[in-house]
């Protein structure tokens, strides 16, 4: 705590002496503070945005669901792994920013007049939403959940809190940012010159180490960066058939057993049932498409299957009108189940697949059959399919 001096306790100090401590260290100043966090507003948009998009591909209210795309294919990979990227770089400089303003935890008097213990209390806000969110999100992304409620909702109402307060300290204040906004208006300030060499050298070092955890943790999603990929909790060549599971077959109770009377149902106007067998008969297709996980990792790989639409169609569903309910074998859990809209159920690229990478796939991929769509998060890519719906 170089720069911080506290009252030292003599024989004739009485306690109405004390006085809080001093902060004379350089760089704990609003220069600094609006330097790193300029930065730190653009990571928490890019993860508000990113997650608003992941949020609704995932739960779309009625309106939308038919209306959302399916191209780029890789779209979700894209926003996910952004997702995933800029919170990670936000905790870098959430600990920066947080180093640099902390003296002001200790201003005197701690609260001046009805508009400070205010803004004392937005920043509190602010502060503890933007911790839990970056805190939860990487507990997330290495699936270790140490806590009484279920992350997604909690995540999800937080970043609302979290942005909201964002918005309302950097209208609170706006007359600083916009005085240390340039590299001009330090001369209006007279600030010293050494303390610009620091701050520099303070941004450069928060840089560098963005790019590190950057570089080391991005080709789990980005796969022509895989040779980096050295802290990230998943490698895209890390799995059976050179694809991750996120859980798998044991996890999800599904075994030889309940494989055994297997067959695909198929419900609508014109209900029917096929085995395997029937199944790998029908026209193949075959589609490269990326596995994106909502907990941000990425893979792309080859399936070959049966078009969804083409089921749907031989069950009396109208072609590009006929919206989708998908069970899985799995003996419970929050995948079990899953709706498609009608636009990615009618599109070309949407298989029940039944092959990964030219092989059947294997039981932790979703044997004997599971749904590969277009654009979609990872969590609606449905294994162990066992019967569709219309609806
Ligand atoms: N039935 C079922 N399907 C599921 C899941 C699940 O838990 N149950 N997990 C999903 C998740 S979170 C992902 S990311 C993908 C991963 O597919 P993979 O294990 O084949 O890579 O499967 C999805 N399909
Ligand atoms: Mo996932």
């Amino acid at each position: 705590m170089e720069g911080m001096t506290f009252p030292k306790p003599g024989p004739r100090r009485t306690s109405a002496e004390v006085r809080p401590p001093v902060f004379r260290g350089p760089l704990h100043d609003a220069r600094t503070a609006t330097s790193v966090g300029r930065w730190l507003g653009l990571a928490f948009a890019v993860c508000f945005a990113t997650g608003l998009v992941s949020h609704y591909l995932q739960r779309p209210p009625g309106w939308l669901a038919d209306r959302l795309p399916g191209r780029p294919v890789w779209g979700y990979a894209f926003t996910q792994g952004l997702h995933v990227a800029a919170g990670l770089a936000a905790i870098v400089l959430l600990l920066v920013k947080l180093w640099a303003v902390y003296p002001r935890l200790f201003v005197w008097p701690p609260v001046r007049s009805v508009r400070h213990a205010l803004e004392r209390l937005s920043v509190a806000v602010l502060v503890a939403a933007a911790v839990f969110e970056v805190f939860t999100g990487l507990l997330n992304i290495v699936e270790w959940y140490p806590w009484p409620f279920s992350f997604v909702p909690v995540h999800f109402a937080v970043a609302w809190l979290a942005t909201g307060s964002i918005l309302l300290h950097i209208g609170v204040k706006a007359p600083e940012i916009k005085d240390h906004w340039g590299r001009r208006s330090a001369g209006t300030l007279a600030l010293p010159a050494e303390d610009a060499v620091d701050r520099r050298s303070l941004l450069l070092a928060t840089g560098g180490a963005i790019g590190v955890v950057t570089l080391t943790t991005v080709g789990q999603s980005f796969t022509p960066l895989k040779a980096f990929d050295l802290l990230a909790p998943r490698h895209p060549d890390h799995g059976p058939q050179g694809l991750p599971v996120n859980r798998t077959a044991e996890a999800a109770g599904v075994s030889a057993g309940r494989l055994a009377e297997w067959r695909l149902e198929v419900v609508g106007p014109r209900p029917y049932a096929l085995t395997l067998a029937e199944l790998r008969a029908m026209p193949q297709v075959d589609v490269r498409l990326p596995i994106a996980c909502v907990e941000g990792w990425s893979v792309e790989a080859d399936w070959v299957g049966v078009r969804v639409r083409a089921l749907l169609a031989r069950a009396g569903g109208q072609p590009g009108a006929a919206a989708l309910r998908v069970t899985s074998l799995e003996a419970g859990g929050a995948y079990r189940v899953m709706e498609m809209g009608a636009a990615y159920a009618d599109d070309p690229l949407t298989l029940l697949a039944l092959t990964l990478n030219g092989q059947p796939l294997s039981l932790d991929h979703g044997f004997p059959a599971r749904i590969i769509a277009p654009g979609r998060p990872g969590v609606l890519q449905t294994k162990w399919v066992h019967r569709l719906e219309v609806l």
